[in-house]
C-alpha cells in the first residue's frame, strides 16, 4: 500500500493521506498538494485517549515531519502520524514517525522518531501502541489521584503594554482561584484580538495542545468574547472555552448566599446566556453549562429563549421588590437621623475585615476575590450616644461584567444613601493606581463621585514607610490596618468630626 500512494503521489505531483484503524482498515484517504495536506473534519478530537488512527501520507520533498504534522497529530491525538517520502522514481524512500506522549511539564507532548529506511520498520504496530495506551492510562489514573482542582490555560490578547498585560493576567488567575480553578499555563499575544479567534490560529492551536499536555480541561481569555468568537473557538477545541465575565459570574453564583444575591446572579447568568440561546451549534450546550456546572439554578438555566426572557423579566421584577424593600428600611432610618457610611473599594482590599474590625462583627473576609456579594449594615457607637451606620458591600473591579452590572444595580443604588464614603484600598498592591482609576469609573458612571470620600488606605502593615507617606499626600488618605484596631484613630476621629460638626453636603464639603 505505501508503494501504491508514494507511485501515485509522485505522479499527481501531490501528498496523499490515508487514516487507518487498528485492525489496518483504511477509514479515509485524503489528497492533498505538492508540499501540504488539509484533513477535513472526519476525525473526532479527541481529548485524553488516543483516537485509534494513524496518519500516514507521503511527502514529495525529503523532509521530516512538519509543524502541521505535529499539530495534527497533538490536536486530533492519532495513534501516531506517519510520513514516507517518495523518491524520484515513486518508491518508499525514508520514513518519519512521530507519537504522542503522556502529559510531561516539558515543552512538547510528542515524541519523534529516529528516521527509517521504509523497509526496516518495526512490525507489531499492535504492541507499541498497546504500551503506549498503558502509559496514557497510569497517567490519567495518577492524575485523579490528585487534587480536584480543574485546570485551566489562560490567554491574553489586547495591545496594552506588557506590565497592564501582566496585571490582568495576575488579576485572571486571582479570579480563577477564587473559581475553583489553577492555572497550569499563561499565554500572552500582543495584538487586536481576532474577530473570529481571538489569538491567532497558530496562538490558539498552540494553547490546546499545551492545554492537553498539561491535563488542562479549560482554555480561559482574559477579556469577554463575543457570542461569534465564543461559537467559533468553541468549534475549535473541545476543551471548554470560557471568558473573563464567566468567571466572575462563577464566582458570583458561588459566594451569593442570601435570596437577592442568588437571584441577582441567576439574573446575570441568564443575561450573559441569552445570546447564545439562539446558536444552533455542537459546541452550544458546552458553552451554556457554566464553568463547573456549579451555582444556583443551573438546572433553571437550560431554558429555551423564550422562557429565559420570560424568567429574566421574572428576576428583574424580584430584585426590584427586595430592592425597594431596602430601600424602606433606609427611610426608617434616615428619619432616625442615624448617619450611615458605606465602605466601596475594589475586590479583596479588605473592606469587609475592616467593618469586622470597627464593628466587633463577622462578616466573611478572606482572600478570595468577591468573598462579599451583598450589602452588610452594622452599628458603630461613638461617645455620647452617636452612632453610625457603616454598610459594606460587593467589591469592584476593573471592567465588570455589564450584566452584573444590571443585576446589582439595587445594591449600588444602596451607595446613594451614603452621608460618607470609604474608599478602602489596598496600599500593599503595586497596580494600586490602576484599581483606583476603575473604582473612580465605577463611582462615576454611578453618580456617586460627588460624594464626601475617604480615601482609607488599608494594609500598611504590608507597605514601606516612603510608599505609604507618598500616597498619603497623594490621596489626602488615612493610612490603616484593617486587622488592628489601634489604628483606627485618625479615620474615627475624622469621621466624628464630620458627621457631627459639619453639613455634609458636597458644597459645603469643599470648604
Ligand atoms: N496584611 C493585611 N491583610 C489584610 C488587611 N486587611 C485585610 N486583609 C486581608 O485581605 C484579604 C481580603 O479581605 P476582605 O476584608 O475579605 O476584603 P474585601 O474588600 O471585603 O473583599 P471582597 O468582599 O472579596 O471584595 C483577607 O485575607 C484579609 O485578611 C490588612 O490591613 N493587612
Ligand atoms: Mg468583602
Amino acid at each position: 500500500m505505501a508503494r501504491a500512494i508514494t507511485e501515485l503521489s509522485r505522479e499527481i505531483k501531490r501528498q496523499i493521506g490515508l487514516l487507518i484503524d487498528r485492525r489496518g482498515r483504511v477509514s479515509a484517504a485524503v489528497v492533498g498538494d505538492a508540499r501540504s495536506i488539509f484533513l477535513p473534519d472526519i476525525v473526532r478530537r479527541g481529548r485524553n485517549r488516543l483516537c485509534g488512527l494513524r496518519f500516514i501520507h507521503t511527502h514529495l520533498k525529503q523532509e521530516p515531519l512538519d509543524d502541521d504534522d505535529l499539530t495534527d497529530l497533538a490536536l486530533l491525538r492519532f495513534d501516531c502520524v506517519v510520513a514516507i517520502e517518495a523518491t524520484s522514481d515513486g518508491l518508499p524512500g525514508t520514513v518519519h514517525r512521530a507519537h504522542l506522549m503522556p502529559a510531561n511539564d516539558g515543552d512538547e507532548p510528542w515524541t519523534i522518531l529516529k528516521p527509517t529506511k521504509f523497509h526496516d520498520l518495526p512490525e507489531d504496530f499492535m504492541s507499541f501502541i498497546g504500551a503506549l495506551e498503558d502509559e496514557f492510562s497510569r497517567q490519567s489514573f495518577s492524575r485523579e489521584s490528585g487534587d480536584n482542582m480543574d485546570r485551566a490555560v489562560v490567554i491574553h490578547v489586547s495591545s496594552k503594554p506588557q506590565t497592564a498585560a501582566q496585571d490582568s493576567i495576575e488579576e485572571l488567575k486571582e479570579l480563577a482561584r477564587s473559581a475553583g480553578i489553577t492555572v497550569v499555563h499563561e499565554i500572552a499575544q500582543r495584538r487586536k484580538p481576532d474577530p473570529k479567534f481571538v489569538t491567532g490560529k497558530g496562538k490558539l492551536k498552540f494553547a490546546i495542545i499545551k492545554a492537553m499536555q498539561l491535563g488542562a480541561e479549560m482554555i480561559i481569555f482574559d477579556l469577554a468574547l463575543s457570542p461569534s468568537q465564543m461559537k467559533s473557538v468553541a468549534e475549535f477545541t473541545d476543551l471548554k472555552v470560557v471568558d473573563r465575565t464567566q468567571v466572575i459570574l462563577d464566582i458570583f453564583s458561588l459566594h451569593a448566599v442570601t435570596r437577592e444575591g442568588k437571584l441577582q446572579v441567576e439574573l446575570a447568568q441568564l443575561r450573559y446566556r441569552q445570546p447564545f440561546l439562539g446558536m444552533k451549534s455542537s459546541a452550544f450546550s458546552r458553552l451554556t453549562g457554566g464553568i463547573g456546572g456549579r451555582g444556583p439554578g443551573e438546572t433553571k438555566l437550560e431554558v429555551d429563549r423564550r422562557r429565559a426572557s420570560d424568567r429574566i423579566a421574572r428576576l428583574e421584577r424580584e430584585v426590584n421588590k427586595l430592592g425597594s424593600r431596602r430601600e424602606l428600611r433606609r427611610g426608617v432610618r434616615k428619619r432616625k437621623g442615624v448617619p450611615t457610611v458605606a465602605v466601596v473599594g475594589y475586590t479583596n482590599a479588605g473592606k469587609s475585615t475592616l467593618l469586622n474590625h470597627l464593628t466587633n462583627s463577622h462578616v466573611t473576609a478572606e482572600n478570595a476575590l468577591f468573598a462579599t456579594l451583598n450589602p452588610v449594615s452594622r452599628r458603630i457607637r461613638f461617645p455620647q450616644e452617636r452612632e453610625v451606620i457603616i454598610t459594606d458591600t460587593v467589591g469592584f473591579i476593573r471592567d465588570l461584567p455589564k450584566e452584573l452590572k444590571a443585576a446589582f444595580r439595587t445594591t449600588f443604588e444602596e451607595l446613594q444613601d451614603a452621608d460618607i464614603l470609604l474608599h478602602v484600598m489596598d496600599s500593599s498592591c503595586p497596580d494600586l493606581e490602576d484599581k483606583y482609576e476603575a473604582v473612580q469609573k465605577l463611582l462615576r458612571e454611578l453618580e456617586l463621585d460627588e460624594k464626601p470620600t475617604y480615601h482609607v488606605l488599608n494594609k500598611q502593615d504590608k507597605c514601606d514607610r516612603d510608599t505609604l507617606h507618598g500616597l498619603t499626600e497623594r490621596f489626602d488618605g488615612i493610612p490603616l490596618c484593617a486587622l488592628h484596631r489601634d489604628t483606627f484613630s485618625d479615620l474615627l476621629n475624622r469621621m466624628e468630626a464630620d458627621l457631627w460638626s459639619h453639613d455634609l453636603t458636597p458644597a459645603a464639603w469643599e470648604e
